[in-house]
């Protein structure tokens, strides 16, 4: 049985691509999707991939995950420092969490080093750029065993 997943990309991330690739990489936003889509499939997972600038939209979007969607993957940009909001909306939410940065945010400014969704999180991954995207599609694909499924 296919499995879904429900992606969210927080603030600026739309930005990808444009600007600073030193930190971000030179991929876009688009193109993690497709990846994303690509690998889930491999996978045995539908994946659903969401950005918005507005940390209400993604609070919204997490309650929504509850009974929607089977796991959740969070890059919630710069909220991930800064909102209780998104924590406790993942906080009731009983699903694999898997929380990805693409930069690694332990070697940059100290104001990146807490975030708030790990507490919600069951694994991180930041730091290997869009790539972390993959593993954490491939992380929930082991925990909720579709890859013998799929292949
Ligand atoms: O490394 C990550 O994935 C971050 O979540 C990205 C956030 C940042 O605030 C977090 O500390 C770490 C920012 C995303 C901004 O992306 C841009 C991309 C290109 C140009 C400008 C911003």
């Amino acid at each position: 049985m296919t499995r879904s997943v429900l992606v969210l990309n927080g603030p600026n991330l739309n930005l990808l691509g444009t600007r600073e690739p030193d930190i971000y990489g030179s991929e876009t936003l688009a193109s993690i999707e497709a990846t994303c889509q690509n690998r889930g499939k491999a996978l045995g997972l539908s994946v659903e991939f969401r950005q918005s600038n507005t940390e209400g939209d993604l609070v919204d979007w997490v309650q929504e995950a509850a009974g929607s969607f089977d796991a959740l993957i969070i890059n919630a940009g710069a909220y991930t420092h800064t909102s209780v909001a998104i924590l406790d909306a993942l906080l009731s939410l009983d699903m694999p969490i898997i929380e990805v940065h693409l930069s690694n945010i332990n070697q940059r400014e100290k104001f990146r080093h807490h975030s708030y969704i790990s507490k919600a999180a069951d694994g991180m991954i930041c730091g290997l750029g869009g790539i972390g995207y993959e593993l954490a599609l491939e992380s929930i694909a082991h925990r909720l065993g579709t890859l013998k499924e799929a292949k």
